[in-house]
């Protein structure tokens, strides 16, 4: 293990290709899309198509049922030895449509008790289900926070769903938060990995990503992975965000080096797709589509 690791924590990074810039090389990950719906609206997401949580927008991911995804796993662990982790990285939530993403892992974890369960969500629904990702090993969850202040997070999320009503504006944005900064402090008091995700997006929360990062750093999240937003015309780019630009390679690395200090960057995030199989920057996902996968897997 490097010097400023303890073994546990090595344990569980190793073999993680998003956790360990060194696993990257040798460890394969998969998504499968399970957990199709969603608790808020980020104004950068098109809910048509991918996660922006976890993945570029613009292709449609196949939706499995948990059964199926089960022996998408199975097919592909036959075929890719490397394979180490499973992912549930939209589009949608993985904690809000947490019966999906549970009977999902459930089903993996008989089978294949050492693929590691990763998952990612904006944390909303995160608090109700800690004890049953205790209960599952789970040791590495994404959190996707673009704000810790909700004056700029009225500007990324027009509402959200929470304690069955739908909520807007400032409201909204200060609920969001408060959900997150719980979600993180309660993953961390149990010794689960939390890797936070943040979109950056120019005029809107780059300069306040700075504080982000101090802060969850200060809450114990491992990583800090800073995501340039995608938005490309083709895509029908975003929600309410119309003619937003994402930022430029050295507008991000400027960021990035302001961190410097702060929680630990992520830097070799591919931005994958919510039903990506292989090595990071790779995607195998054509070669495994249901179609493509036999009947009887074992
Ligand atoms: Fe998937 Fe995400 Fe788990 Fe990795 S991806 S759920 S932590 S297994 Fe990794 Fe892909 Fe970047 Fe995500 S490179 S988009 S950080
Ligand atoms: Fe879209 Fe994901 Fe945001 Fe939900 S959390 S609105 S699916 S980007």
């Amino acid at each position: 293990a490097p010097e400023d690791m303890d073994p546990a924590t090595w344990e569980k990074v190793k073999d993680h290709p998003c956790y360990s810039e060194e696993a990257h090389h040798y460890f394969a990950r998969m998504h499968v899309a399970v957990a199709p719906a969603c608790n808020i609206q980020c104004n950068y997401c098109n809910r048509k198509y991918d996660c922006a949580n976890e993945s570029r927008p613009g292709v449609v991911s196949e939706r499995l049922t948990p059964e199926n995804a089960a022996r998408k796993v199975i097919a592909v662990a036959n075929e890719i030895p490397q394979l180490s982790v499973l992912g549930i990285a939209g589009p949608g939530d993985s904690a809000y449509d947490w019966r999906k993403t549970r009977e999902t892992f459930r089903l993996v974890h008989q089978q294949l008790p050492d693929i590691k369960l990763c998952l990612s969500t904006n944390g909303l629904a995160l608090p109700e289900h800690v004890d049953d990702l205790m209960d599952m090993n789970i040791d590495h969850v994404t959190l996707t926070i673009n704000m810790i202040d909700p004056e700029v997070g009225t500007k990324i999320y027009p509402w959200i769903f929470y304690e069955h009503k739908r909520r807007t504006g400032l409201e909204a944005s200060r609920i969001l938060h408060e959900r997150q900064m719980q979600s993180l402090d309660m993953l961390h008091e149990r010794g689960i990995l939390v890797k936070v995700n943040s979109v950056m997006i120019p005029g809107i929360n780059d300069e306040h990503l700075l504080e982000v990062n101090k802060e969850v750093k200060k809450r114990g999240a491992f990583l800090h992975n800073i995501m340039p937003l995608i938005s490309a015309p083709e895509h029908g780019t975003v929600f309410g965000l119309e003619g937003q630009r994402g930022p430029t390679a050295a507008e991000l690395k400027k960021l990035q080096d302001a961190c410097a200090g702060g929680a630990n960057l992520m830097k070799h995030c591919r931005q994958c797709r919510a039903d990506a199989v292989g090595l990071l920057g790779e995607d195998r996902g054509q070669e495994f589509t249901m179609d493509l996968v036999p009947d009887e897997v074992t």
